[in-house]
Parts: C-alpha cells; sequence; structure tokens
C-alpha cells in the first residue's frame, strides 16, 4: 500500500493557521505518592496549548568530521537521493533511499478507516519537517582530503555509486579543525593534516568564524553542528575548570584542559547552533551544559545508537518485560575501519564500553521483581580492530537468562553490516528532530508563558546509547519506549492522542 503523505486533524482543538498549527492538548499521566506501606496513584491531567511554526528553514548541518566514514556516507547518501541515483550491481541496481531513518523510512497510523482498518503516514508527515534532500552540508575535519577521496577511503558505497558522486563531492573540502593530540589515539597523527592553530581561544573564535561564514555564505536561516569525529577520551569534570559556563569560559580563555569535542559544543552555543554528539566522551560536561540553558540553544548526545546497542535496547527490554531475568550479556565487536582503529586505543576504547554498557540500568532498575537492589546482569563489552573487514562490523552477542525452576535461557546473535550506513540515517533523524524541536513551543493553563523544550533535548533518547537527559530526569533506554516519546510528542503537537495500541473498537462484539 502506498503511504499517504498529507493529512489534517479535524477537531475544534487543532486549528492550521498561516504561520503555525495550534493544538490544544490534554496530557493525562499519573503521580504516584508512598503513603506508609501503600502506593498511592493520582491521575492527573493538564492543557497545554502546542504551537508548531509551519515554515520549514533553509538548514545547514556542520559535521566535525565531516572526511570521515560518517561524515562522507551520510553528505554522499543525501547527494544520492537528490540526484535520484541508481547503479548496478551484481545483484541488480539498486536505487537510493533513506532506509534507516525513522523520519523517512518510518510510519505511524493514524487510526482505523471505515472498514476498521489502520492508516499508516510517513513519519515525516506528522509536522512540517526539513526535506533531507534539501539540507547543505559543511564541516571540519583534521585530514585534508576533499569528500570525494573521503568516500573512497571509507570504503563503504558500491562503485557505481562512488563514481557518480565523485564530481559532486570533490569540490566539498572539510575546513580545518582542532587537533589535540592527547585526546584520540595516537594512530590517528598521520592523518592530521589540516589544523586550525593558535590558542584555545584563537581556535574558538575561528570556529564561530566558521559558522557565521557557512550560514551567510550558502544563505541558510539555521545551521546545526553534528560531532561525528573520532571518540576522545573522557575528561575529567574538575570544579573550577569545567564545571559551571562561567568556568569553562574562562578555562577556554587560560587555556587550559579542555577537549576538541567541548570547544565545537561551546562554539555552537554561542552561535546559537543546536550541538549534538554522536560520539560516546563526555563532551558535554556541566559548563556546556549550564551555557546551552543560559542561552536556550538545544544540545543532544551522546553516542549513535545504531547496531548492537539498538538491538540490545531491544532485545533486553524483551527478556525482563517478559519475565526472564537477563545475568550475563557478552557483547564482541570486530570491524576494520578508522574508529576501529581509534578505539583500539585504551583511553578511547573506555569511552565506548561505558556509553555501550549503560543501556541496560534502567531495564533492570524498573524491575524489582527480578532484581534486587544493586543486583545487576554481567555485561561484557569488547571491540576489536580487524583491518581486513573494514566498514563492515561484526557484533556477536550473548544473552544469558534465568527461566522458571532452575532453567537457562541463551539467545546468540551475530550480526554483519556496513556500520556508517547504520549512522548515516541516525544523523539525518537527529538534525531533522532537532531542528522541528526548534519550531516547537507550549504553554499550559497554569503557566500560559510559551516555552520551549528544556536545552538538554532528551526526545532525541531513540538515536543516542547514552542519552543526555534534564537533570533529575529519568533516562529511558528501551527502545519502544523511546519511539513512543517522539510519536506521541509529536502527536500532541497536531491534538491527537498518544498511540495507545488497545484497538478496543476490535475486541467488542
Ligand atoms: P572515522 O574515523 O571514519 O571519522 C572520524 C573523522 O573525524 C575522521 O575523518 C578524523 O580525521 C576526524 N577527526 C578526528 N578528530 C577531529 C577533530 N578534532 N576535528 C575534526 N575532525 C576530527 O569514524 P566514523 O566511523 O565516521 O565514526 C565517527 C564517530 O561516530 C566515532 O566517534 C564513532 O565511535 C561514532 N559512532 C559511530 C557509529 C557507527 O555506526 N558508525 C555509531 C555510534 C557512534
Ligand atoms: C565498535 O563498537 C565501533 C563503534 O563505534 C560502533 O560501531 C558504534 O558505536 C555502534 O555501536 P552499536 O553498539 O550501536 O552497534
Amino acid at each position: 500500500m502506498e503511504a499517504t503523505a498529507d493529512f489534517v486533524v479535524e477537531s475544534p482543538d487543532v486549528v492550521y493557521g498561516p504561520d503555525a498549527i495550534e493544538a490544544q492538548y490534554e496530557y493525562r499521566t499519573t503521580c504516584v505518592s508512598r503513603e506508609g506501606s501503600v502506593l498511592k496513584v493520582y491521575p492527573t491531567s493538564t492543557r497545554f496549548t502546542f504551537r508548531t511554526a509551519r515554515q520549514v528553514p533553509r538548514l545547514g548541518v556542520m559535521l566535525v568530521g565531516w572526511g570521515g566514514n560518517n561524515g562522507s556516507t551520510l553528505t554522499a547518501a543525501v547527494l544520492a537521493n537528490r540526484l535520484r541515483l541508481s547503479w548496478p550491481t551484481r545483484t541488480g541496481r539498486k536505487e537510493a533511499n533513506y532506509y534507516g531513518s525513522l523520519t523517512q523510512a518510518g510510519t505511524v497510523s493514524l487510526g482505523l478507516d471505515a472498514e476498521g482498518q489502520e492508516v499508516f503516514v510517513p513519519f515525516s508527515a506528522l509536522l512540517p519537517m526539513v526535506a533531507p534532500d534539501d539540507l547543505v552540508f559543511d564541516g571540519w575535519d583534521i585530514s585534508s582530503l576533499n569528500l570525494a577521496e573521503a568516500m573512497r577511503r571509507a570504503q563503504v558505497l558500491d562503485w557505481g555509486l562512488q563514481e557518480q558522486l565523485w564530481p559532486h563531492l570533490e569540490a566539498l573540502r572539510p575546513r580545518p579543525s582542532v587537533y589535540i593530540p592527547e585526546f584520540i589515539a595516537a594512530n590517528q597523527s598521520a592523518r592530521a593534516d589540516n589544523l586550525i592553530l593558535g590558542t584555545r581561544a584563537q581556535q574558538l573564535e575561528q570556529i564561530r568564524r566558521d559558522i557565521r561564514d557557512f550560514r551567510s555564505s550558502a544563505g541558510l536561516d539555521k545551521v546545526i553542528v553534528l560531532w561525528t569525529a573520532n571518540t576522545e577520551r573522557f575528561c575529567e569534570v574538575v570544579p573550577g575548570l569545567n564545571d559551571t559556563a562561567e568556568n569553562l569560559l574562562r578555562t577556554i580563555q587560560l587555556g587550559l584542559e579542555v577537549s576538541p569535542s567541548t570547544l565545537f559544543a561551546v562554539a555552537s552555543i554561542l552561535e546559537g547552533c543546536a550541538f549534538l554528539n554522536g560520539s560516546p566522551q563526555n563532551t558535554l560536561v556541566p559548563g556546556a551544559l549550564e551555557l546551552a540553558q543560559q542561552r536556550r540553544v538545544f544540545v543532544g548526545g551522546d553516542d549513535f545508537k545504531s547496531g548492537q546497542t539498538k538491538v540490545k535496547s531491544v532485545l533486553v527490554d524483551f527478556l525482563i518485560g517478559s519475565g526472564l531475568k537477563t545475568m550475563s550479556i557478552v557483547s564482541y565487536n570486530h570491524l576494520g575501519n578508522n574508529d576501529g582503529q581509534n578505539l583500539s586505543a585504551p583511553p578511547q576504547f573506555r569511552s565506548k564500553e561505558v556509553s555501550k554498557s549503560s543501556v541496560v540500568d534502567d531495564l533492570v532498575q524498573g524491575n524489582p521483581v527480578l532484581y534486587a537492589t544493586g543486583e545487576e546482569p554481567d555485561h561484557c563489552v569488547v571491540i576489536k580492530y580487524v583491518p581486513y573487514v573494514g566498514d563492515s562490523k561484526r557484533a556477536l552477542d550473548e544473552y544469558t537468562s534465568e527461566l522458571m525452576l532452575g532453567g537457562t535461557n541463551t539467545l546468540v546473535l551475530h550480526n554483519t553490516c556496513e556500520d556508517s550506513l547504520l549512522a548515516a540515517p541516525i544523523m539525518l533523524d537527529l538534525v531533522l528532530l532537532t531542528e522541528l524541536c526548534q519550531r516547537v513551543s507550549f504553554c499550559t493553563d497554569a503557566d500560559p508563558e510559551p516555552q520551549g523544550f528544556h536545552s538538554v533535548l532528551s526526545l532525541l533518547s531513540f538515536l543516542f546509547k547514552a542519552p543526555l537527559v534534564p537533570p533529575g530526569s529519568p533516562v529511558v533506554n528501551a527502545l519502544f519506549r523511546q519511539r513512543s516519546c517522539i510519536e506521541n510528542i509529536l502527536r500532541a503537537c497536531v491534538g491527537l492522542p498518544p498511540q495507545n495500541h488497545m484497538l478496543l473498537e476490535h475486541k467488542m462484539e
């Protein structure tokens, strides 16, 4: 069945104005209080007014690590789609598409038609969103290769596609970037030939100039900055150094320790551009988060949730959600791309190990029937660099769970795929959803002053391995809870109730 794109909500609560869609929405939830040994649950209801500006901007995306596998693959993918390219392969002709993108290839159900059948539309039809083909790319890389050479180095795309893209990518050249050797693996030094020199303060200013230059020279309304450069080691959060916005800005002025990714985050925030962190390290130190909140700029992170971890956040949700007690999770990876080489150094591996390991925490803590306080499964993450397999990452996982009456269930999974072809659509969703969120404001009857989402954009959790959330907010890792969060918030913006999957219409005589 063909996916229909256009729909309107016929309701007195929804007004389609020339500039904005305004929807009245009843947010029904519960509040729980512990009273002695009894939990009392109080249903609550809050009336929201959501306003979504309809005009989509001309959007620029600046990738830090533009010449890497992810950066070059995403740029190539958007070009291939824009140019409607197709190319021969040994299994037949392939056409450009956006498979793997929630917004472009996912659908949502609008409800039942007169025959009682569900009607689906593309996710992107829920609200006006920037079309990916219209994105304008720029970025930085410590390696000077142009995007055509970078695509070739990445060895991700079929040759026939590379040949067609070459003339379009050849003119795209990453801007020089900030290289601080102690943050990434020593094995990366050979490609660092495209650098912004000077003090940290001068480097910050240059990044800011680059953003302004891109915005004006490409005639853009907005720019979003996305870190897809090498995984850095964690940086220490030190009081006085990076714990507050003021201290972080002073640290940069004094040339004290700051990671390149934090420098990019600060530059983006100061330019009013959302900053998203696709790598695992703690780029968004408390000082950067405070700065983002002060400037009302969105930040999101950390670490794209693309493959093994995505499966884990489904499978462990399934196991624990079914009442099985998962006690051991062992995940091996081997890959041969530059990311794998960088991760072969212990401090960079450690950053990845942390983000990959945190993904079941909420699932375990959410089931006190199975797990005593503090009890958790053994969780082991191994990554090995095997150059021969290139970007084709192998992921092998073993999940062992306890069944009733002393039984044991062991599941083993083997997944092989091009890592960058998983990451590129996620990068796309990140920028498209972030941009959309910038056009949404809301108020409640109790607080009629319009406001936007919190500067830590936790709605993006579906796309990150270790989602950043506002202080005090629960972290959700379960994939379909994360997906429902995005879907239901977007539905609220057009006055539609949350998707409840009850299908009561079909449960009556
Ligand atoms: P890559 O190594 O091919 O690309 C990284 C690029 O960043 C390189 O071109 C490098 O020269 C550049 N770079 C390093 N430091 C830089 C700096 N300070 N400024 C500007 N450029 C710099 O790696 P790939 O495969 O593109 O991955 C990028 C990041 O995304 C890695 O941190 C990886 O761990 C993360 N990631 C990748 C996923 C995937 O499925 N491919 C999923 C989750 C995260
Ligand atoms: C090896 O784990 C390299 C990593 O960069 C991963 O490819 C990337 O983080 C994706 O991880 P996952 O767990 O989502 O497949």
